[in-house]
């Protein structure tokens, strides 16, 4: 039996990171065993840590049932809806998350993703590659971004870099949150129908769980209107997803860029089927530079929980 602590890996992270892991810990691979609950009850009685994945992995008040010695969850991302954090304080287990790395790349693709929605640039994509520009010509036109009114429903650090971008791009700025920022140029609605009924865009931003679910509902989407857009680079619980997908359809709602939904990864057909859409599969922080930085983050929480220091971004 090897003398190494052991890391229960409820969902792993990048091959790089899980060698340093696996040269630290040993791994209790959960994320691999075929019998998940029978994995828990015999291997994992003693294990203090735990590493999870904030939007797929989780943990749930079931799992740390079985778990009476666990003491950290450690989770790449910085969303933690997957994971039940009231059940993990009760129990004296810290969370911690990766908030701070992702933001420019989750920023980035909010803008990439009202841009593409707004003007078609997915499908102008698929003209070429599938050889219908010469056969049919030219595409519809879109509508222009810059310039235009933006709602930003939740203000935190991913929100605030979406401002910075759309700034840029001269677009009018409001925002939704749970309090005004007093630090920010832009204007505070802290009424989100009223955010949608003035803006052009609304991108959300909004923590999931339980606080948010459904928020943004059939008012909601319709107050966008037939020549606005919805982005959602939030959570897919967000949003009531039927409702989205009829205004879609209807036209009620112009467009929609999204990169999160209520089932990932299975997105539903009619969402797929529709022409006004841009849709990306839950890539917000998927780039090499930020999930090296997030998974660093996760190792160091890691570091610090078996050396007896404080984690470095802890949830609870
Ligand atoms: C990914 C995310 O889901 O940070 C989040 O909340 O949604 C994303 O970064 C994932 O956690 C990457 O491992």
């Amino acid at each position: 039996m090897s003398d190494k602590p052991e890391l229960l890996v409820v969902w792993p992270m990048r091959a790089r990171q899980m060698d340093e892991l696996a040269s630290r810990y040993e791994l209790l691979r959960y994320d691999e065993a075929e019998d998940k609950p029978g994995f828990l009850t015999a291997q994992c009685g003693r294990v203090t840590a735990a590493l999870t994945n904030g939007s797929w992995g989780g943990m749930s008040r079931e799992m740390l049932q079985h778990l009476p010695a666990l003491r950290l969850v450690a989770s790449s991302g910085v969303g933690y809806d997957s994971i039940d954090v009231a059940a993990c304080t009760e129990a004296g287990v810290t969370v911690t998350n990766t908030p701070g790395v992702l933001d420019d790349d989750v920023a980035d693709l909010a803008i990439v993703l009202m841009v593409s929605a707004r003007r078609g640039l997915m499908q102008a994509h698929e003209h070429i590659r599938s050889g219908t520009w010469a056969q049919e010509g030219p595409r519809p036109l879109g509508s222009r971004s810059a310039g235009k009114r933006l709602g930003i429903a939740g203000y935190g650090r991913i929100g605030q870099a979406i401002a910075r971008r759309a700034e840029a791009m001269s677009m009018e700025i409001a925002y939704y949150a749970r309090s005004e920022r007093p630090d920010s140029a832009h204007r505070f609605e802290p009424d989100l129908l009223r955010l949608a009924e003035w803006c052009d865009v609304l991108v959300l931003a909004l923590p999931g769980g339980a606080g948010t679910r459904g928020v943004v509902d059939g008012d909601v989407i319709r107050a966008i209107g037939p020549h606005g857009t919805l982005v959602n680079i939030a959570r897919g619980s967000v949003v009531d997803e039927t409702a989205l997908i009829e205004a879609l359809e209807q036209g009620a709602l112009g467009s929609a860029g999204l990169d999160v939904f209520s089932s990932e990864p299975n997105v539903d057909d009619r969402l797929r089927a529709l022409q006004n859409v841009a849709l990306t599969p839950h890539v917000g922080s998927a780039t090499v530079e930020t999930r090296s930085d997030m998974a660093q983050l996760v190792v160091d929480n890691i570091r610090a929980f078996f050396e007896g220091r404080r984690p470095v971004t802890p949830v609870n």
